[in-house]
């Protein structure tokens, strides 16, 4: 599976919610899907987007916050996983888009690749529903259902390590970092 064709198939589960993704290729590919002022593409800081993603969902929990992780990222805050676990909100949605690969910075074979199992780590984590989806129609499925209920939900999908042509996104840090702040206000005032 192609992860942008993935992202297209979950790109209408997506518009409506706030999603926190890691950067690079991921990042690009959603932005280029359609970016909504709910979206934040944590540049920079590997491996934090869920840890960022579980801070949201603690704080407005009347909504669903999505997260678009990748597997290096995730290697590299494992304790992210066991976080998420302990405070386990219902409403908070963890992708990640397993790669094999630091896809992002050249593609190098992360550990993934050699055998180590995330959605494993995740239920061994305690992380209460952790579902595997390989195919768009599967991961459009897991991510219907994970938003339907209100259970922490984990999703690994296997994907190729192929990303966009450019990672360039019309939107500095700065502007993307206010204007995400100024919607999260505007949904907590709904609250
Ligand atoms: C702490 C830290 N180390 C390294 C980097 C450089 N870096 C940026 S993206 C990336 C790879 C991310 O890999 P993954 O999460 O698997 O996503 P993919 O690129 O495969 O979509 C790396 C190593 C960084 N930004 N921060
Ligand atoms: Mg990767």
């Amino acid at each position: 599976m192609l992860r942008a064709d993935a992202l297209q198939a979950i790109y209408p589960e997506l518009e409506d919610r706030i999603v926190v993704t890691i950067m690079g290729a991921v990042a690009a590919e959603l932005y280029t899907l359609g970016h909504r002022p709910t979206f934040f593409y944590l540049e920079h800081a590997m491996g934090l987007a869920s840890s960022m993603g579980l801070g949201v969902a603690l704080s407005l929990p009347q909504h669903k916050v999505v997260v678009l992780d990748g597997d290096g990222s995730l290697l590299m805050n494992l304790g992210t996983l066991s976080t998420l676990a302990r405070y386990r909100p219902g409403n908070l949605l963890h992708i990640v888009f397993d790669n094999e690969s630091l896809l992002s910075v050249g593609g190098f074979p992360t550990a993934t690749a050699t055998g180590t199992d995330l959605a494993g780590i995740a239920r061994a984590s305690g992380i209460p529903q952790v579902e595997e989806a390989d195919t768009p129609k599967r991961l459009k499925k897991a991510v219907t259902d994970a938003l339907a209920g209100e259970t922490l939900t984990t999703i690994v999908s296997k994907v190729e390590a192929v990303g966009p042509k450019s990672f360039h996104m019309d939107l500095p840090l700065l502007e993307n970092r206010f204007q995400f702040k100024r919607a999260l206000e505007a949904l907590r005032r709904q609250e």
